[in-house]
């Protein structure tokens, strides 16, 4: 039995959407999927993964030198990795599908009493497109962003290439580019993700983070592994070499400067360094937020009352049309509440030529003026 992880009354319709998905390219978004694959949580809290690692975030800003800062950002860019790509399946048993933000979707949370405070708002519906900014005003180091997914299916999995990027500002700015990723175990019920290919980080005095990602089956045979190299430029002469897993243990290894070859950079898996957001309870929360909007749908899944579920999201998504209807009708456009389109962002322009990468989209969304 193949599907051997799928609920005996869903295997037909797990077997349907994956051939669903076979003649499908595009956003997943709008297939329907059998219940035991969906998530109560919506796609507007994933920005969240950014923070989790708080002090690894916040410890960037007493980086002393460019190195010192291109190190501490690198680290904890890879300490978000296993967050936002393994947690789920870690505590679930398999990936799921998330729900889908409404258009101006909120998601509003912060750790350490408010000291480091997230702010996402869904800035398009179609292609989903979500925004974020991270800020510890008090150390003056924000971080800033938007992603957007291009699903593609091939070869018995899906290939998920991240569209959009995220700024780092602290003295100077950093560009962060996202990894592609794979969703594989799909056949047997339990998808999970594999990152592959390559993601940069690209300071703006000229220092370059490369990181490769590998799984199973390819150069080290392990799951989740990286090498992740710090050179004075792309291509440039490397400084560290850094090693492992993004979920595990990372070191540095030959070339590294400073006889560090052979310490650790960095235990991703280590107990305490991820902390989840802060958000208000659901019944203090303005009604664009995400947990107040998707409650009922939520409630649904989480008790396994999926007509319930699927009732109360129907009811979500066709408010949703009729409001797009009327602002067409009355020759309005929807006004985004939290975030301002730029576009042609000039200072993703100029990180971005500094990378020498030929950006798909130089659009970016910054929180308004509060
Ligand atoms: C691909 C994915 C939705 C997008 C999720 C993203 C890319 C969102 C931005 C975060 O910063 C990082 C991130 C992590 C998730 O791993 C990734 C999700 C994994 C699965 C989900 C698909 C849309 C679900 C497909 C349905 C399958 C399980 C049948």
């Amino acid at each position: 039995d193949e599907a051997a992880n799928v609920p005996a009354a869903q295997k037909s319709g797990w077997t349907s959407f994956l051939k669903s998905l076979a003649s499908f390219s595009g956003d997943l978004s709008g297939l329907t999927a059998p219940p035991f694959i969906l998530s109560p949580t919506s796609l507007s809290e994933f920005p969240s993964y950014w923070g989790e690692p708080k002090d690894l975030f916040t410890s960037i800003a007493d980086g002393k030198t460019p190195e010192d800062r291109q190190l501490r950002v690198t680290k904890w860019f890879l300490s978000t990795l296993s967050g936002q790509f393994t947690r789920r399946e870690k505590e679930t048993g398999s990936e799921k599908k998330p729900l889908n933000p409404f258009l101006g979707e909120q998601f509003l949370g912060s750790w350490d009493n408010g000291e480091l405070v997230l702010t996402v708002e869904q800035v398009s519906h179609h292609p989903p497109i979500t925004a974020y900014h991270l800020e510890n005003k008090k150390r003056g180091i924000v971080f800033e962003g938007n992603c957007a997914q291009k699903t593609s299916f091939s070869a018995r999995m899906i290939s998920v290439k991240q569209v959009g990027h995220g700024i780092l500002r602290v003295k100077l700015a950093y560009l962060v580019t996202l990894p592609k990723l794979k969703i594989e175990g799909l056949w047997t019920g339990k998808p999970y993700v594999e990152l592959t290919e390559t993601s940069y980080i690209q300071g703006s005095h000229g220092l370059t983070s490369t990181i490769k990602y590998s799984g199973a089956g390819w150069v080290t045979g392990t799951s989740h592994s990286h090498t992740t190299t710090i050179t004075t430029g792309p291509g440039g002469p490397t400084l560290y070499t850094i090693t492992g897993t993004w979920t595990g243990e990372s070191k540095f290894v030959k070339p590294s400067k400073e006889g560090r070859e052979g310490t650790v950079f960095l235990d991703a898996g280590e107990e305490g360094m991820r902390e989840p957001i802060s958000v208000k309870p659901v019944e203090q929360q303005g009604e664009y937020e995400s947990r107040r909007a998707w409650k009922a749908v939520a409630d649904g899944i989480r008790s396994g009352d999926y007509n319930a579920a699927s009732v109360a999201k129907g009811a979500l998504e066709n408010a949703e049309r009729q409001r797009r209807k009327d602002e067409l009708a009355n020759g309005q456009q929807f006004q985004l509440r939290l975030f301002d389109l730029r576009q042609n962002d000039p200072e993703y322009a100029h990180l971005a030529a500094l990378l020498k990468f030929k950006p798909e989209e130089e659009d970016s969304w910054i929180l308004k003026a509060q």
